[in-house]
Order: C-alpha cells, then structure tokens, then sequence
C-alpha cells in the first residue's frame, strides 16, 4: 500500500488549507482516503493530488462549490466544456456590472448640477409614426410620443406582437403625468419595465402560442436629462452638432458576435439571423433593460426606431434627413418616405424629438440686456 499524507502534507502538497479539505470532505468534494478511528485525523493518498488542485484552480476562478463538484466528477472533455461555459457566463455578468458601475457614476457625478438646470429651460418638440409597411399584412409596431415619454416597440411576429408592443408602451404612460424628481427618473422606469412585462405575461398566457415578445426602446424627459430604457432591437439615435450617435446597443445574437469580434458590422447586416433578439420583453419575468440617463443640450435631435427603418436606410441617409432643415414631423416623414423608397419590408415605428430652449421670463430678460446666456 502506498504511503498516505497528513491532511497537513496533503494541504501544502495541494495548495489547499486543512481547513478546506475538512470542507470538501464534509461536502463530499474529496473524500480522505482513511480517518484515523482514535483521533479522526485525515489522511488522503498521493493520487488524490491530481482532483484537490483541481478543485484549488476552481476555487481560485471563483467557480462555486457545487459547481466544482459537477466539474471533478465529468471526463476531462465535459470538465473542459462545463469551465468554458462558466467563464463565459462570469464574462457577460461582470460586463453587465461594469455597465451599472459607468451608471452609476454618471447618475451621482450629474446630481449637484441643479443650480444649472434651473438656468436654462429646455423643452422638446415630437413627431410619432407607426406605419405597416409594403410587405406585411399587419402593424406589430408602436410609436409614442408626449410631452415626457417618447417611445418605441417593435412586437415580433405572432399572435401577442402588437397587443406586446402596445402594452409595452402603455404600461410606461403613467410616467407622463406622474411627478418623478430626476434623481428617481431611472428607478420610475425600470419599475414601469417590470409592470410591462407582467402585461405582456397575461397577453402570452391568453394567446394560443403562449408567447407574447417586444422590444422596448424609450426616452423619458425630466426638463434637462433623458433617462433611456433600452430592450431588443429597437434603437435609439442622438443628433448633435451634426454627428449621429447610435444611443442604444442592439440585443441580438448577431450583435453578440460582433462584440466578440466573430462577424463584421457589414456581415451582420446582411445575416439571415440578423433579427434573432438575444434580449426582450417576454412576460417571464426578470427582464433585463438597459438603463441611462443622457444630459440634454439645446439644439439636440432624438430618433427612436425601429428596424423596420434601421435596417433599410443606412446610417448616412438617416443623418443627411436628421442634420436637414424641418421640425421633427417634416424630418419624420421624410425617414419614413426612405424607409419606403426602400421596400419597407418591415414595419416602421419612428419617433423624432428636438430639445429646444424655452423662452422664459427670465431668458427674455436677459436677452434684453444683451446678455448672452447659456
Ligand atoms: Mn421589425
């Protein structure tokens, strides 16, 4: 027989302390191979080295117990399978915490800004379009627009789309006439997301598929920020002087395999899969909505839409009608007339809103001063 170790010698041999290996041991992680009768000590056999540094690696990965336990007791190929998976899920949590992190310090970096908020009264101008297209036969899509709410959905295909993307979008107008201090504005609406999905919960139940899906892309004014919920792969743009931001990032797949550097921009557009949504509003609770608050300047120009635009008139195009003269319902028709040129093959829901500066009393008054005021 060979020569067994201490649970000391074991633990050092390992890079393990005694005191995990009495936890494996409890937890039925590894096992000693003998225990003393008398004294209960522990004593483990040279080949088990091989499973306790494994279990050490793990550890040091950050893997949790019990899944450490399903990793040692697969053949190495599964082992091998089941580690990779995990990183991966590790990789999208902590991308997902970095997201709310950057949030976070924007959220508290802009909250003492009030003094300047009250100096300068903004406002903004909206047009809302939703129209069925050349193609389909129905409109799943939503568009919304008021005094504080701007907003769009884009329901996929089926039975629960359109009554999806309607109460999407219903579920958030309450915020139009509730009064939400700015520091709560993203809390309002992350709340309103969840009442939106438990809608569209009771829609799926009553549909004969089950299933009721949107997306939800919307912009909820304060007077001088926008806070931007964002799901799926309706999106939002933002104008200013005279460069177009993509505001949002698309939930799909094929967006997934851009980020990990695994497909171009250009191939993505052209990918029969392009229109497979990695997140969405299902019903099933637990949606994930990107949340962001965006400081508004006079002068700016939102666009809210959905594919049904995106994808058939190219970024270029969408800026040369954005940059262009017109208030927001002239530019918006003329982003619809595209889509359309197109072969609008999709539905198109569009919203464009203009922050503009407000003639107050006080602004008059310096204006007449001569004053210069910003
Ligand atoms: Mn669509």
């Amino acid at each position: 027989m060979r020569q067994l170790l201490t649970i000391g010698a074991f633990a050092r041999a390992a890079g393990l302390s005694p005191k995990a290996l009495r936890l494996y041991d409890e937890l039925g992680l590894l096992r000693p191979t003998a225990v003393d009768g008398e004294s209960g000590y522990r004593f483990y056999d040279p080949t088990q080295l091989e499973r306790a540094r494994l279990i050490a690696w793990l550890r040091r990965l950050g893997m949790p117990l019990a899944r450490i336990r399903r990793v040692c007791d697969l053949p190495a190929p599964a082992a091998a399978a089941e580690i990779a998976g995990y990183w991966e899920q590790v990789l999208v949590e902590t991308a997902a915490r970095g997201q709310l992190a950057t949030f976070l310090v924007d959220y508290l970096s802009g909250r003492g800004s009030t003094v300047e908020e009250a100096a300068t009264m903004l406002g903004i101008r909206y047009a809302a379009r939703s129209e069925s297209g050349l193609v389909r036969t129905s409109n799943e899509d939503t568009a919304y627009a008021g005094p504080r709410l701007l907003a769009v959905a884009d329901g996929v295909r089926g039975s629960g789309g359109d009554l999806a993307s309607t109460a999407a979008i219903d579920a958030l107008k309450p915020l139009e006439t509730l009064a939400v201090p700015a520091e709560d504005l993203l809390g309002a609406l992350a709340e309103a997301v969840g009442e939106a999905d438990r809608a569209i919960g009771e829609i799926a139940a009553a549909t004969p598929s089950g299933e009721a899906v949107t997306t939800l892309t919307a912009l909820l004014w304060s007077g001088s920020r926008l806070a931007l919920v964002h799901i799926g792969d309706t999106r939002a743009y933002l104008v200013r002087d005279g460069e177009l931001f993509q505001i949002t990032h698309d939930h799909t797949y094929v967006q997934g395999l851009v980020d990990e550097g695994r497909l171009t921009a250009e191939e993505a557009a052209s990918h029969p899969q392009r229109s497979l949504l990695a997140r969405a509003l299902t019903g099933t609770g637990g949606a994930q909505p990107d949340l962001s608050l965006h400081g508004a300047l006079a002068g700016d120009r939102y666009l809210l839409c959905s594919d049904g635009l995106s994808a058939v008139v190219p970024a270029g195009s969408l800026l040369e009608v954005l940059a262009g003269p017109g208030g927001p319902q002239q530019v918006l028709d003329e982003l619809v007339a595209r889509a359309y040129a197109a072969g609008a093959p999709d539905n198109i829901a569009c919203v464009v809103a203009d922050v503009v500066r407000l003639e107050t009393p006080a602004a008059a008054d310096a204006g007449r001063g001569g004053g210069t005021r910003r």
